[in-house]
This record gives structure tokens, C-alpha cells and sequence, in this order.
């Protein structure tokens, strides 16, 4: 732990989604990063089990991504992406679309996943208007789903502590579906579980109370991540594509989280089966190095809206000072570029049993109320202290970090999602560090 003393002043900065107060008396500080590990100030070595927060895939300061960076900022520090472009601007978009799902290959470059997905609502909306049918402006989102922190996201969103002080100024005509977690039937479930298909039918419902014609767009995280890890149950995600197909509503995947080979495969599409019309991504496009997120959008819905006016018109009113910012882009052609020559989703792939044979090892553990898991991600679910929800794994998550390891906890779930680099001696000592923490906590 750091003394306040250490650091010149704390009170300037207004922390994200932190507990200020709190944390300004007994702030947690890392330094530097290599690898699998962080330095904390005092030089202590800390296991990094999240992923910096689930975005550093291939492991932090790689030679590759550092150089390309470096070279980026002395060659062509910023262009303007406005009617004016920069070649690898280019080459970034190729690269992600040859591993996105068939067909999703325009790609619409932002700074982060909350823009990635306010750029895609935007583009179902611009789609519907193009094709003659601007009367589908309803956007449906999930309960418990997280997607970002625009007015879009957190309108489609359904964490209800991210909408309650903002609730009066949230987009209109937005509906949502059910979550899916229901430990009753599905507690330490391995990978997907399997109760809760017809959940989706309850699109069907929606559809038929508001009617297809008014629907744009239903947005979903095939892994819901930040809201304390939820794993599709078995066929529900093909239910949703159908059931938007049939009704000609445009689906939308959040990979913000899924993406770049967090569950063994590219996109959570391609390790599903199911494809969206669009899909949103972010955080290890390029190994969190730069600021980045993107749109994947299927050429159909691009095409229609690029098609449609003039030649010499912009065709879509949108965009970001920093799309497709040249230090991001290069930071995303090294990453793509090391994801394949390393074969790390590959890895991910093969280290996914060990990974799950270790997480659900802590189904004995003090506490523990669920373990689930897919691909490289993994949640332990905590009873709640009663009457203090999340100050359980809140205090399990600062015994981690005492101990040199990090993790991310959300409400009383612990969520762990290393680097793909991760070894098994590593991953070992993630789930033990947990297993020691959850026997002295109270
Ligand atoms: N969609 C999804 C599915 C995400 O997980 C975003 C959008 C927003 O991305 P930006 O880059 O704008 O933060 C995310 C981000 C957590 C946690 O508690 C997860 C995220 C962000 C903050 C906290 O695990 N994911
Ligand atoms: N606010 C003002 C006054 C601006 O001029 C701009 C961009 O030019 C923005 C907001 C949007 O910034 P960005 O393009 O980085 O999202």
C-alpha cells in the first residue's frame, strides 16, 4: 500500500468509477508493466488476472506494440480524418476485418468501446432511414448488459446504478430483454449453461407489443462481462438471431470485451456460431496501448447507407476528431499482427480447461455461491454480507492486490480475464491467491 505522503496530491483528479474518498486514503498506484506483471509503487510485483481491465491480451509493453507506437508518433503524430486520411489507417481496418465474422468487413474507427456503440446504434438508426423504414428508431438493450457510458449506452444498458442519476435523459422508445442469470438452475454451470433458451422468446414478445416496424436494433453482449460475468445459456443467442432476422431488426454484438481472442476465437461470434449484423469492439484491438475502439458492419447495412444519397454527399453524419488516430492504428496493426504470429487465440483456446478446471476448483471455497466460466474469462460469484452487497469481494479484491495479485470484481462477483500469455504455474496462482484471501476475509 502506498502512504498518501508518496504522491504530490491527490484531490485534482475525479477518479472513474471509484469510490474517491475512499480511495484517496488508501490508494492502490501501479507503475509500470511488463508481461504478465505490474509494478505497485515500493517495486512489489503483481499478477496481472484481469487484463489491465480485460483489454491487455497479449500482455503488457510488448516490443512489437512499443516500437510500432514509437515509430507511429515520430512519423505522422495526427492527421485529420475528415474528408483527409493516413495509409495505416487503412491497413488497420483490412486487418480487423479479415478476422471478423464473413461479411462484417466496413469497419468505423472510435476511441472506446462507449463510442464504438453509440457509433453502431447510430447505424442502425441511419440504416432503417436509408432503406425507407425511419420508423424503426426502437432500440432494445438487456437487462444487466453493459455498453458503455454515452447516453445510447446506458440507455440500452441495464445497470440500473449507471442510469439512476441520469434517468430523466435517457433515449426514448427503448425496451429490454431479461437478463439470463438464474444460479437456482444453473449454479456452477462449466461454459454455457443450459437452462434458459427461451429467455430470448421474450424478444418475441417485446416485438409484438411495440411491433417489428417501430424496432431498429437489439444489442446484447454475447459474454456479459462487466456486470458480473453471465454466460449465454445454450441456444439462446441462436434464438436471437433468428428471431431478428425474422423481423428484419438489425442485431448488434458488444465484443467490447469478447473480442480478440478472450474466449479462444477472434470474435465471440465466431466461437458461438452466431452472427450479428454489426459488432462493436474495443480494449484489445490493439492491447489497450492507445486509446481505440471500432464497428464492425455487415457490407449490406453499409452499403445501403453509403449508396444512398449523392456521390459527392456525406453519407453518414458522424465521427470522431481521433478515428482511426494514427498511434491507435499502428498500435492495432502490431497487436493483430502479434495476436496471429504468437498464435494467442489459439493458446487461449488450449489453456481454457486448465483455466476452468482451476476457477471451479474454488466451488468448496468460503463463500463461494457460483463459479462459471468460458473461454479466459472466468466469475466467482460471493454470498453478500448481509445488508453491505459487494463489500465482500470489494475486501477480497484489495486482500488480492496485497498479495500481488489483481483481479476485477463488480457488485459480489470476482471476474478474472488474464492476458492469453498467461502460463498454468500462473493461473495456479491466481485461483490459490483467491482461495487464501476467501479464508481470512470475514
Ligand atoms: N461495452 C462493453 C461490453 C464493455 O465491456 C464498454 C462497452 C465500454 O468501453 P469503454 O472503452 O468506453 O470503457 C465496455 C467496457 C468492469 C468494466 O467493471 C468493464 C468495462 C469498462 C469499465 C469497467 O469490468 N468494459
Ligand atoms: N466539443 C467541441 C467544442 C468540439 O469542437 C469537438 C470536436 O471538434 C468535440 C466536442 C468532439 O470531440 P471529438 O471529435 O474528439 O469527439
Amino acid at each position: 500500500m502506498t502512504s498518501r505522503d508518496e504522491i504530490a496530491d491527490l484531490s485534482n483528479l475525479w477518479m472513474p468509477f471509484t469510490a474517491n474518498r475512499q480511495f484517496k486514503a488508501a490508494p492502490r498506484l501501479l507503475e509500470s508493466a511488463k508481461g504478465m506483471y505490474y509494478q505497485a509503487t515500493g517495486g512489489r510485483q503483481v499478477l496481472d488476472g484481469a487484463a489491465g481491465l480485460w483489454c491487455v491480451n497479449a500482455g503488457h509493453a510488448r516490443d512489437e506494440i512499443v516500437a510500432a507506437i514509437q515509430q507511429s508518433v515520430a512519423t505522422l503524430d495526427y492527421a485529420p480524418p475528415f474528408q483527409m486520411a493516413h495509409p495505416r489507417a487503412f491497413e488497420a481496418a483490412s486487418k480487423v476485418a479479415a478476422i471478423m465474422p464473413t461479411g462484417l468487413d466496413r469497419i468505423f474507427f472510435t476511441n472506446s468501446g462507449s463510442e464504438a456503440v453509440d457509433t453502431a446504434l447510430k447505424i442502425a438508426l441511419a440504416y432503417h432511414r436509408a432503406r425507407g423504414q425511419g420508423e424503426r428508431t426502437r432500440l432494445i438493450g438487456r437487462e444487466r448488459g453493459y455498453h458503455g457510458v454515452g447516453f445510447g449506452g446506458i440507455s440500452v444498458g441495464g445497470i440500473v446504478s449507471n442510469r439512476k442519476a441520469f434517468s430523466g435523459a435517457l433515449l426514448p422508445h427503448v425496451d429490454h430483454l431479461p437478463h439470463t442469470h438464474d444460479l437456482e438452475k444453473n449454479a456452477f454451470s462449466r461454459g454455457q449453461p443450459a437452462y434458459g433458451e427461451h429467455l430470448a422468446d421474450e424478444l418475441e414478445r417485446i416485438v409484438a407489443l411495440h411491433d417489428a416496424a417501430t424496432i431498429a436494433a437489439v444489442i446484447v453482449e454475447p459474454v456479459a462481462g462487466s456486470t458480473g460475468v453471465l454466460i449465454p445459456p445454450r441456444g439462446y443467442l441462436q434464438r436471437l438471431r433468428e428471431i431478428c432476422t425474422k423481423h428484419g431488426i438489425l442485431l448488434i454484438f458488444d465484443e467490447v470485451i469478447t473480442g480478440f481472442g478472450r474466449l479462444g476465437r477472434a470474435t465471440a461470434s465466431e466461437f458461438f456460431g452466431v452472427k450479428p449484423d454489426l459488432l462493436t469492439m474495443a480494449k484489445a484491438i490493439n492491447n489497450a496501448a492507445v486509446p481505440m475502439g471500432a464497428v464492425a458492419v455487415e457490407r449490406r447495412v453499409h452499403d445501403t447507407i453509403v449508396d444512398s444519397g449523392a456521390p459527392g454527399a456525406i453519407e453518414f453524419f458522424h465521427g470522431y476528431t481521433y478515428s482511426g488516430h494514427p498511434l491507435a492504428v499502428s498500435a492495432a496493426c502490431a497487436a493483430l499482427d502479434l495476436y496471429k504470429r504468437e498464435g494467442l487465440f489459439e493458446r487461449a483456446e488450449a489453456l481454457s480447461p486448465f483455466f476452468e478446471n482451476a476457477a471451479h476448483a474454488l466451488r468448496d471455497a468460503p463463500y463461494v455461491k457460483d463459479v462459471r466460466n468460458c473461454g479466459l474469462i472466468a466469475g466467482i460469484e460471493l454470498e453478500a454480507r448481509d445488508g453491505a452487497p459487494g463489500a465482500r469481494a470489494y475486501e477480497a479484491f484489495v486482500k488480492c492486490f496485497e498479495l500481488g495479485l489483481l483481479i476485477r470484481y463488480t457488485g459480489d462477483t470476482l471476474a478474472f480475464s488474464p492476458p492469453l500469455i498467461i502460463s498454468e504455474a500462473q493461473i495456479t496462482q491466481v485461483f490459490d491467491t483467491v482461495r487464501q484471501v476467501l479464508k481470512t476475509i470475514a
